[in-house]
Order: C-alpha cells, then structure tokens, then sequence
C-alpha cells in the first residue's frame, strides 16, 4: 500500500481497500454520492465501479487525488504556460489549476498589460520598436535559500525573445522582466544559485555579441554564444542589471544550466550541444542543423566557478558589450573559471543531485545518463590533468576519469528529478516512460509507461537540496488518444504518478490547453505566504508602496481638468464607481487613478470602458493608473467586470467624449450627437 499523506486520505484510503469487498465498512451504509456516468443518483461504491467500468486501482487513483471542497492541495505547482507567455500554478494532487500568472504576454482577466504600469512593463522586456506579445516560456525557478525552495520569487525564461522576469510570491504577479542584449535566445534558463545570489540564462543560438551581422560562413570566428549571470537583490525583489555579468562563450549551442550545491556550491553545470558548430546548409549544400549538429560522439559540459568569475567580472578584466559587463572567453581560460568535460551525446538536461556530489546528464541521442563526480572534476581542475583543449583553447578534463558511472536507461533520455529516497527519474522521450533509478547503485529500477513524448518531468522538490518525493508529473507533450478530441491541436499532457510506495503508480491526466508548458517546480504550499489583499488601500501593484495618485477612499475621488489633461481619481466599492459620470473634450488625455477601497478577501472589482480597451483588474486595495487620448467623440460605458455583488450590474457610469467641433460642454448636452459615427444632420433632412 502506498503512503497516504493525510489524516483524511488515510481514511479513504481505508476505504479503498474495503472496494473489493463491495461493501466498505466504516462507510454509513455503503452509499456515497457522486457524480457521472452510472452516479447520476446514489450508488453504492461496487455499482459505480460497475457502472463505470472501474477497476480498484482506478478508484485507490481516483482517492488519492479527489480533494473536498476546502481542502486544500499539499503541493503547489508552478508550471511554464509555454507560448502562452504565462505561468501557471497547478494544486497537487488534485491538479487543479488555480492561476495564470500573466508574464510575458497580456492578461486580460488580471489587467496585465492594461494599465501603465504592466504595459510598461510588458514593453521593458521588448526590443525598441517592437511589441512582443507572446513568449516561449520555458523554465520556471523558484528562489532557494540554502539550495531549498524559500517560496518568495519565481524567475521564468522566454526562450524566444531571450528575457527573464521575475514573479513577486506574495501577489503572484510580475515585477520585472530584464533582457540582455548579447544574447539572442535563451534556452537555459531561468535556473538559481542555492541562495538565489544569481539567475542563470544560457543562450542557445549563437551571434554576434555586439549585435552586429557576420556572415554564416564566418561562424567560427565572429559568432559565440554566452551565459549571462543575472545578480538579484533580495532586499528590493529586482534582478539588478548593473551588478549583472556574462561569460562569453564558444559557438556551441549553450543549454540547460544547473546550479552546484553543498558539495559544488558555487560552481555552475552548463550543457552544450552543436559543438560541431554546425548552422545548417549555410545555403550551399552543407548538411541541415540536424545532422551537422550531431556528427560528434561527445559534446561539452560546461563547468563554471561562478564565485570566481564574479571576481573577474567586476575587475579591469571584463569588457562592456551592449551595456553588458562580459568576461571574455580568452579571460575566462586564462583565469581557469571555465572547464569543458565531454558528455555523451546531444546532451539535453544536466541535473545535479540533491548533495551536490554528482551531476546526472542524459544525452538525448544516447541510450545512457551519466553520472559525474564532482569531486574529480574538481581534483582534475585542481591539478591541470587535461585531457587536450578545444579549438578556442578551453581545457577538456578526460571524460573516463571523472565520471562514477553510466546507467543504461533506455531510449531517448532527457530530465531527471530526484526524490527523497535515493531514487532518481529519468525521463524517456522515444520509449514514452519514466525510468526509476537507485543512485547509490546505478541501475534502473522500474519504469513506468506514459502518454506520451515525455519532455520534463517534476518531483515535489526534486532539483533541491531537500525533495519531498511523493509526486512526480510528467509532462507529456503529445496526448494522441487521451482525451476527446479537439480537432487537429490537441492538448498537452500532465500525469499524476505517485512515486510514494514500491511502484510507480499512474493516478491522473490533466489536460493542458496551452502550448508547450515545459517545465515545473513543486513546492509545499505552506511555504507560500501570498498576501490577502494590497494594504493599505492605494498600494501600487508594481511598487508594493502607496501609489502617489491613488485615492485612499470616495471622499477623495474627484475630476481635475488641467489644460487638455484631465485626471480623473476614481474609487471602486461594492457597487459604486465614483465619480460616475466623466465629460471630457475629444483629444483631451485622460489620466484614469483607480482604487478599490475595499479590503474584504476577494473583493475584486473590475473597471472597463467600452472601446478604448481599458480593462483593469482591482484587487482588494490595489490602485492602477490608465492613460489614454479621448480620440473617438460618443459616450462609452463604463463598468465593474467582476459579479462583485447583488449589485454588480449597476456598478457603472458613462464617459462622454463630445466631438471637438463643439465647443462649449452645455452645448454638446443640449444638441446631442445622433450616433458615434455620424453627429451631423442625415442627407433627408431629420434632425439637426
Ligand atoms: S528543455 S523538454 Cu526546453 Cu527544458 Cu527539455
Ligand atoms: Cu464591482 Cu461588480
């Protein structure tokens, strides 16, 4: 039987071995009541399984992942939402997806994106000129304290416009997203040192740092990849750019990071792949990507002293590139804070174990992970006992000799996760299963079927210094015949796999209708110590201080003209939107201060107006801002999105923009415009 883990589940899970007696003792009657197929009305447990066809391991399933209304989830997921930009918090074990976080792309419901402070937002992370609305979040990381999740901050990587942000835990919403202009893609990131001193985001494709144009052909000389090394302060929540670095790299394709801890603290796990620096057919008959990519048997770990280079970044030795403080890759050699090893071959995760001893990498055209000991990486440093340099002159440590051991795995390895028992989980892409391992021993123990191109897996806990074990998800990134279908796209796949007992057991699918979610960390919930609502009344989402304009209660809201700059300071309560009524000139600005004066839990409100996509979501004590041209004459409704209360459909008012030609406001009231488009007298003569 597998571990329960609760009071309550224990009691079910009682229950659930009763299942095969058809009648559960302890259960009342033996009745429960449930919804469904077969369990429109009451049942007993023996008719529903009956009626649906359900054997008793889906039911002791079904158990322990049912959680009752108020219950809450023991674990907290948070999961990259992929294109969508966003990041999503998942409870487990219920599944139960209980938040978007907007992030890299608009989000309409939280007004992200909608009031000036998150469009400026949005807008600080895009390249001048442009707009990006989406992003391919990849790889979220929770800030550690210790090498253990501490549950303040979440960092997320956009892969496709290489940006970093950075999520405030207590109101779970965006604070900063930072971009580095020598990089221009960042499929390794976002991953943190133990104390979150660092966000590290390894880039991917290789160019010019400077930003200027090489020709293909001069690959090897003019492109190079880099790390960046993102400094964080903990005091004001920001990633500090100023205090930031880059190492400059070799033109390999840099990938998936992780950090060392204990043992290896303050060192750095760098994978690459491409070190044959292939960049396609250069449009004359070499071979694509694909295969020029992966014609070596061997690509190169990076190992990093990021103590080390932190030194060196902030003496005469580094260079500014872009705004950017880089160590160059001559440097980094002479200075011995870079070390390649090879690894087998097109690498994909690197994962260093929970006492940092080791590091686990899964190449993913070989059957094999590897297991390396830092210990002789570092005695091979210690003593220069190099194996030969690559061409850019980074020693190579002899690959036999420093690592422990290989576990022959199976096809396709990526990701692995530890958990609290000496096991670690591998995921396998091209077999579609999990692999159980013991570390001590290095050899699979179990495996595990799922559905199906497993791309990520996540333990609660499971890249920390501390796992919880218990759950693992499996992010699956085809679901072919899982769910009912939807057309051509169908959903990505989440599985529940409790990895508690003896053997992995499957306990549930969840359907994710967002592409591609990549990765996930899992975190105790009770970690987490998310504010109730914004106090004191007026608190800048952004700021977390008073917003300067905000309106502190109804008595303070008022219209103020100045010039053609009108401000209007607006109070939100259940179910009064004050002032209610706003005359403004066509052209005239509009400043919009927006508070909601309550503190009640959940007490939102919203605030929109019709046609000018305003759209703000107000939080118990949250103020925002909104500025906009008056640009179109009409009257344009405003109201309170949010069935805030009885009366929430009378929460409201109007915003009336006369048309420039009038010139007097009396005269606009007395002489109204017939419609939006047309304020004129019609061609028959009527009105006027
Ligand atoms: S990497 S699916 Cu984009 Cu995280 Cu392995
Ligand atoms: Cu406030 Cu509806």
């Amino acid at each position: 039987m597998n571990m329960p883990w609760n009071g309550r589940s224990r009691a079910a899970l009682a229950l659930a071995t009763g299942l095969a007696l058809a009648v559960a003792p302890g259960c009342g009657d033996g009745k429960t009541r449930v919804a469904g197929k077969g369990g429109g009305g009451s049942a007993s447990i023996a008719e529903l399984m009956k009626a649906r066809d359900l054997s008793e391991a889906d039911v002791v399933a079904a158990l322990k992942t049912y959680t009752p209304t108020g219950v809450k989830d023991e674990f907290l997921m948070f999961a990259s939402g992929g294109h969508g930009g966003n990041a999503l918090v998942i409870g487990v074990p219920s599944m139960r997806i209980l938040k978007y976080i907007g992030v890299f792309t608009p989000e309409p419901w939280q007004g992200y994106g909608f009031d000036d402070e998150t469009k400026a937002l949005l807008a600080s992370g895009s390249p001048e000129g442009k707009t990006l609305t989406w992003g391919d979040m990849h790889h979220p990381a929770l800030s550690e304290t210790d090498g253990v999740y501490d549950g303040q901050v979440l960092f997320v990587n956009d892969k496709a416009n290489a940006r970093v942000a950075v999520v405030d835990l207590q109101d779970f919403t965006t604070q900063q997203i930072v971009h580095s202009a020598i990089l221009r893609s960042d499929h390794g990131g976002a991953f943190v040192t133990p104390n979150t001193e660092y966000v590290i985001e390894g880039g991917q494709f290789p160019a010019p740092l400077d930003g200027s144009v090489a020709d293909i052909e001069k690959y090897d000389d003019f492109y190079r990849g880099a790390v960046m090394f993102w400094k964080f302060d903990r005091a004001k929540k920001r990633i500090d750019p100023a205090a930031s670095f880059a190492i400059e790299m070799p033109p390999y394709f840099q990938d998936l990071a992780d950090a060392g801890k204990l043992a290896s603290d303050g060192w750095c796990f760098l994978n690459s792949f491409n070190t044959e620096r292939s960049y396609g057919t250069g449009g004359a008959g070499l071979p694509p990507m694909e295969s020029g990519a992966s014609r070596n048997d061997m690509d190169y770990l990076h190992v990093i002293n990021w103590r080390q280079a932190e030194q060196v970044a902030a003496s005469d030795k580094a260079q500014v590139i872009q705004g950017v403080r880089v160590i160059p890759l001559g440097v980094a050699v002479e200075e011995g804070l870079l070390h390649f090893v090879p690894e087998p071959k097109s690498p994909h995760g690197v994962d260093v174990t929970p006492n940092g001893e080791e590091i686990c990498i899964a190449g993913k055209l070989s059957t094999q992970a590897t297991v390396f000991s830092f210990a002789r990486i570092k005695e091979h440093i210690d003593q220069k006992k190099y194996a030969g340099k690559d061409p850019y002159g980074v020693p190579i440590l002899p690959f036999k000799d420093v690592i422990r051991g290989q576990v022959e795995m199976g096809l396709g390895p990526l990701h692995t996760q530890f958990d609290d028992k000496g096991f670690a989980y591998t995921t396998l892409f091209i077999e579609s299963k999990i692999a159980r391992w013991s570390l001590k021993d290095l050899k699979v123990i179990e495996k595990i079927p799922v559905h199906y191109n497993v791309g990520h897996l996540s333990v609660a806990g499971g890249d920390t210094a501390k796992p919880d074990g218990r759950f693992l998800i499996s992010m699956n990134k085809w679901a072919i015949d899982r769910f009912a279908d939807v057309g051509p796209l169908l959903p990505q796949n989440f599985q529940l796999i409790d990895i508690a007992g003896d053997s992995m057991q499957l306990l549930y699918d969840m359907p994710l209708p967002l592409g591609e979610p990549h990765y996930a960390q899992m975190i105790k919930t009770e970690l987490i110590k998310p504010w109730e609502a914004y106090t004191p009344v007026g608190m800048n989402q952004l700021t977390h201080q008073p917003d300067p304009h905000a309106p502190k209660s109804a008595q303070e809201a008022r219209i103020e003209r100045n010039g053609d700059v009108v401000d209007v300071y607006m109070t939100l309560v259940r179910s009064t939107i004050t002032p209610d009524t706003i005359k403004v000139k066509e052209g005239d600005t509009l400043k919009f201060h927006v508070t909601n004066v309550e503190q009640t839990r959940d007490a939102t409100h919203g605030f929109c107006i019709a046609d000018y996509n305003v759209n703000l979501s107000m939080e118990p004590g949250k103020a925002a801002n909104v500025t906009f041209v008056a640009d179109r004459p009409g009257v344009f409704p405003f109201y309170c999105t949010e069935f805030c209360s009885a009366l929430h459909m009378e929460m409201g008012g109007f915003l009336l923009v006369e048309p420039k030609n009038e010139n007097a406001a009396g005269t606009a009231a007395a002489d109204p415009p017939r419609n939006r488009a047309d304020a004129k007298p019609s061609a028959d003569g009527e009105g006027g």
